[in-house]
């Protein structure tokens, strides 16, 4: 579970933050940056079975940085930091089910970091 959060606690880890960019680059299939209704529905039927209620829909666009286009990265972030900082096991079940593993995220993402202190 920590491996999502920083040692701190208030924020998500760079490794979490890491398979993040990987999901949403994955269901933003026409690459403009933001993950559209038709997206944001195929992501939470990978991940949850079925699409997203015109309600829940609506609480996104309401919380998060909507706009035309779709949720935006950040916007994408920002959903996620606030769903970990409340319910981790939630993400971990949603990476879970896209096939990524935070534990090897955190792995590769502690040998690039020290692969670089390294060099330094
Ligand atoms: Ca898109």
């Amino acid at each position: 579970m920590e491996l999502l959060l920083t040692a701190e606690g208030d924020d998500i880890s760079d490794a979490c933050l890491a398979i993040l960019d990987k999901i949403f680059v994955r269901f933003d299939v026409d690459k403009d940056g933001h993950l559209s209704r038709s997206e944001l529905n195929a992501f939470a039927t990978a991940t949850n079975g079925a699409p997203f209620t015109d309600q829940e829909l609506a609480e996104i666009d309401d919380n998060f940085d909507m706009d035309e286009q779709g949720l935006t990265k950040g916007g994408f972030i920002q959903l996620y930091a606030l769903q970990t900082s409340s319910e981790p096991e939630v993400t971990l079940k949603d990476f879970k089910a896209l096939g990524y593993d935070i534990e090897k995220e955190a792995a590769a993402e502690d040998k690039t970091s020290g692969e670089k202190s390294s060099t330094s």
